[in-house]
């Protein structure tokens, strides 16, 4: 299985009741590497561009509204099948789905408010990390 890079977001609900350090914890557990790591406070705009892809669902505006109300960490995991191996470790969107073990399962409140972003194939994984990094940022 090749190396790949992924794209992942500790949301605001999970920054704002200190949990960066358990989930990065859970990524590195699963043998994933972080290659990038910054805190930001996305603008709302960058929210909005970020979720376009959903601009037409009836949770966009809640949802920008959220990913732009505090600070997030964005990052870039590298490892083997990172982008499976992410979704995987994060669990269902629904909290209520997610399987044991997993983060949403430990730590998200809501389907909304779920913790964690990870992209979902390889090309929204190079989108979204050219969304938030410049090659400069990444040390493999
Ligand atoms: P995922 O984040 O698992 O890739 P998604 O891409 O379908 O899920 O949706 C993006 C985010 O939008 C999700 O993490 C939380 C929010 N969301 C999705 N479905 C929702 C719903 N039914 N109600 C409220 N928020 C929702
Ligand atoms: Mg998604």
């Amino acid at each position: 299985m090749a190396i790949e890079r992924t794209f992942s977001i500790i949301k605001p609900d999970a920054v704002r009741r200190n949990l960066i350090g358990k989930i990065v914890a859970k990524f590195e557990e699963a043998g994933l590497r972080v290659v990038a790591m910054k805190k930001i406070h996305m603008t709302r705009e960058q929210a909005e561009g970020f979720y376009a892809v959903h601009k037409e669902r009836p949770f966009y505006g809640e949802l920008v509204e959220q990913m732009s109300a505090s600070p997030v960490v964005v990052q870039v995991l590298e490892g083997e099948n990172a982008i499976l191996k992410n979704r995987e470790i994060m669990g269902a969107t629904n909290p209520a789905n997610a399987e044991e073990g997993t983060i949403r399962k430990e730590f998200a409140l809501s389907v909304g408010e779920n913790s964690v972003h990870g992209s979902d194939a390889p090309e929204t994984a190079a989108e979204e990390i050219r969304f938030f990094f410049t090659d400069d940022e990444i040390v493999g």
